[in-house]
Formats: C-alpha cells, sequence, structure tokens
C-alpha cells in the first residue's frame, strides 16, 4: 500500500524536526547523585507499600515489567529486589531547565513538550547550519556532557516521525529517518506507539485485529470516525505519518484557558465530567466572544498531592462550539485520569494555537449544525442568563455551586486567562 504522505510532502519545503527525550529521567538523576545505585533495578515515586505509582523506573527494572504509572505495591510484587526511592520533583524541574537551557541555543523554534521533551525545528535555519545532522548529534552530546543524562535523539520531517525516530533510538542512541523510508519504518510498529492510541482505543482497536500501524492503514476514514470522533481524522493522518503541526513555541502560546479548584477533592466521575462540560462551555463562550477557534484543547488535572497531569490533541479542524471542545476534552480526561491514584482538585480545559477562521480540512466534512446550535445557545444566554440553558452534565453542579443571578456558577478559585 503506497502512503498518501509521500506524495503530499514532495510538493511542500521539507522541514527538519528533532525530537529529543531525557531516558529514564527521574531515575537517571538518582543515579548521577548516588552512582552506587548505578545498574540497579530502581523505582522513583514512593516505598514499596504506600499508596500512589511509580513515576518512573530505571531500564534495569524495566525488564521485570515495572513501568510508569504501574501502583508501587505492584512494582514491588515484579521486582523486589528493586531500589524504592520517593524522589524530588523540584531537583529534577532544575535538570529539566538546563535540559531546555541548552536547546535554546540552537534554534529559536523550541517547543518544550513536557518536562524532558522537545521537539526543535530547523526549517527555518537554512542559513545557519551546513548540515542538521551533524547540530542534532551535538546537541545530544552536549546535553549528555553538561546536564549528565543519557538522552535519545530522533530527526524527521515532521513531529510525530521525529518522535517515533526517537523512541527507536531509545535508550541512548540517534537516529534519523531518512525520506522514503517512512513507510517501512511504520508498517511495523505497535499502534500504541501513535500519541493519541491510549489503552481504550487499543483494545478496540485489537478487536479489530489491528495490531500494528500497517493494519491501521486498511481502515478507512470512516471506520475510524465512527470509532473515534474527532480524533479518528487525525489518527487517519497520524497513523501514514503525516503530520503538519506547527511545533508549540513559548512566544506563539496565545490561549483561553478555563480551571477550577474544587471546593473538595473530587473522586466522581460524573461531577468531574460535569466540571469539565462547565469549563469547556466557559471556554466555547469566551472563544465564540474573541471570534476565535481553538486549534488545540488541553485538558489539565492535579491531584489532591499536586502532582499535575495535562493532555493535550491538535485537531484537524479548530473548534469553537462547546460540544466539540467537550467532546475532546472528555476523551483527554477520561485518557489521563488514573481514578485509583488519589482524589482530584482541579481541572482545566484550555484552548491553543488560536486561529481567526477556519478552512475546510481536507478530511472534514464540516456540518454547520454545531454552530448554529451555538449561536442560538448564546442568543437564549444573552436574554435568560447562563444558567438558563445547559447540557445535562453541567446540571449537576447546580447541587454543588451557587449561581451568580444567572450570569454563572459560583466556583471555588475560577482562574479565567484572556
Ligand atoms: N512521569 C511521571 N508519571 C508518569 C510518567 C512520567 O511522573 N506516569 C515523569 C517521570 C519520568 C518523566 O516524567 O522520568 C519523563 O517521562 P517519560 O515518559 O519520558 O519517561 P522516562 O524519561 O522516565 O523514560 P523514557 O526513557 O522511556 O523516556
Ligand atoms: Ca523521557
Amino acid at each position: 500500500m503506497r502512503l498518501p504522505g509521500a506524495q503530499l510532502s514532495s510538493c511542500q519545503k521539507r522541514r527538519y524536526i528533532v525530537h529529543i527525550d531525557l531516558d529514564a529521567f527521574f531515575a537517571s538523576v538518582e543515579v548521577l547523585l548516588n552512582p552506587s545505585l548505578k545498574g540497579k533495578p530502581l523505582v522513583v515515586g514512593g516505598l514499596p507499600h504506600e499508596r500512589g505509582v511509580a513515576a518512573t523506573c530505571s531500564y534495569e527494572a524495566r525488564k521485570y515489567g515495572v513501568h510508569s504509572g504501574l501502583p508501587l505495591r505492584e512494582c514491588y510484587k515484579l521486582c523486589p529486589q528493586a531500589i524504592f526511592v520517593r524522589g524530588n520533583y523540584h531537583l529534577y524541574q532544575a535538570f529539566s531547565e538546563k535540559f531546555f537551557q541548552i536547546l535554546h541555543d540552537y534554534t529559536p523554534d523550541v517547543e518544550e513538550a513536557s518536562l524532558d521533551e522537545a521537539y526543535l525545528e530547523f526549517t527555518r535555519c537554512n542559513q545557519l547550519y551546513s548540515s542538521f545532522t551533524e547540530v542534532a548529534k551535538d546537541i545530544k552530546r552536549r546535553v549528555e556532557k553538561e546536564v549528565g543524562l543519557s538522552v535519545s535523539v530522533g530527526a524527521a520531517s515532521n513531529k510525530i516521525l521525529a518522535k517515533l525516530a526517537t523512541r527507536r533510538a531509545k535508550p541512548g542512541g540517534f537516529f534519523e529517518l531518512q525520506p522514503g523510508e517512512e513507510e517501512e519504518f511504520l508498517r511495523e510498529l505497535d499502534i500504541s506507539a501513535i500519541p493519541g492510541i491510549g489503552p481504550k482505543a487499543q483494545v478496540m482497536l485489537r478487536l479489530l485485529n489491528v495490531h500494528k500501524i500497517a493494519d491501521l492503514w486498511r481502515l478507512p476514514l470512516a471506520t475510524l470516525r465512527s470509532l473515534f470522533g474527532v480524533m479518528g481524522d487525525e489518527l487517519y493522518l497520524l497513523s501514514r505519518g503525516i503530520d503538519y503541526r506547527p511545533l508549540q513555541t513559548r512566544g506563539k502560546s496565545e490561549s483561553f484557558s478555563r480551571e477550577t479548584t474544587f471546593l473538595q477533592d473530587v473522586w466522581d466521575r460524573d461531577l468531574l465530567l460535569a466540571h469539565l462540560a462547565y469549563l469547556s462551555d466557559r471556554l466555547a463562550l469566551a472563544l465564540r466572544q474573541e471570534k476565535f477557534y481553538a486549534q488545540v484543547i488541553e485538558v489539565k488535572a492535579r491531584y489532591s498531592d499536586f502532582k499535575t497531569v495535562s493532555k493535550r490533541r491538535f485537531l484537524s479542524m479548530p473548534v469553537q462550539e462547546m460540544n466539540r471542545i467537550y467532546r475532546v476534552a472528555e476523551k483527554l480526561f477520561l485518557d489521563l485520569w488514573d481514578k485509583s491514584r488519589l482524589a482530584l482538585r482541579l481541572v482545566g480545559v484550555k484552548g491553543s494555537q488560536l486561529v481567526g477562521e477556519r478552512h475546510l480540512s481536507l478530511f472534514e466534512f464540516y456540518q454547520e449544525k454545531d454552530e448554529r446550535l451555538s449561536q442560538a445557545l448564546d442568543r437564549v444566554r444573552e436574554r435568560y442568563g447562563f444558567t438558563a440553558v445547559l447540557t445535562g452534565r453541567e446540571k449537576m453542579l447546580g447541587e454543588v455551586y451557587e449561581e451568580d443571578k444567572g450570569r454563572g456558577f459560583i466556583l471555588k478559585t475560577a482562574s479565567l486567562t484572556r
């Protein structure tokens, strides 16, 4: 099967993206500071009988099946000889800052994707460097020397391919995907390699006998849409190595967000989703008032121990409507929320990569229905107040919060940006 991506990209300027990710980050910092841990199975995140999960573990521990997110007790069962440490977030943060400082020396286009992971784009740096490959290798050497941690680097023509190249390079290697090699490279990879295919999506796909990325190519777009809704389009493209997402650099971080801390920490799924629906609704209102569409939706959650997690999704079609935002937000939230961990103290939803208009995208048969519905909703709310029309999910908040004379609920610490 031919990938349409090869054709599409040949008529556009080829990008050069480097993805860089520290190996077993928290664990590597612990080893650096205490070399007696070197070569041993190490779990970071808590002691064996404590509540909670492993933040990460050394590669030696991974051989026993231990991994990030696994309850500490399970880790102990799988690898009782492992050394367990609680970890020190502030310390890791300091290492992370040093890591990013180095990266910013090489190009202005740096996306800090997480504490230990970044994308760098060199497309604009043609005049600056004679070989991007050599630059990528140089960055790797400098991080290893100056931060003291092992790092893996991938290079390719877009973000998804660069990230998958890093995965191939792990641990400690460098892998550059050459033009024309995309199809062979992707074919045999497991579907879990694609960001966005979480555990639930995997179960669904495996039932359809889809295990490898090449199996995904056989599913028509309509099938992916019926399985994954708005995310179907993205999976269709990403599985073919097609990815136009720009880097989210700090300078371009214009966004709207709506988040709130709860009156009391919350475990209850429906109550969490009710908050998320309401915040999505408020976000939609802000976007419509300012006449923006968001190309990226991000959900954030904070557990009672302040561990904060977030997950975002680039959408092939920018959104402004509450129900579209909520659909994406709900999926993101359910993917990132680990209900067995601790209760949550905060949730939030953010729209970024704002655009002023939306074009009909290649794979989207845009329905105006949602848009008309939103406009009608606004008119009713202008007359009768925001809480005059609420979705079924949102109504639950009426049992928890006071209303502000129809203008909305009085949340505990609603934090609005922009
Ligand atoms: N982390 C966490 N909880 C998770 C996942 C990760 O606290 N569920 C923290 C610990 C990790 C760091 O974030 O060290 C980076 O996450 P990665 O997914 O990049 O994992 P590692 O760097 O540990 O390992 P890898 O070599 O696979 O990148
Ligand atoms: Ca990492």
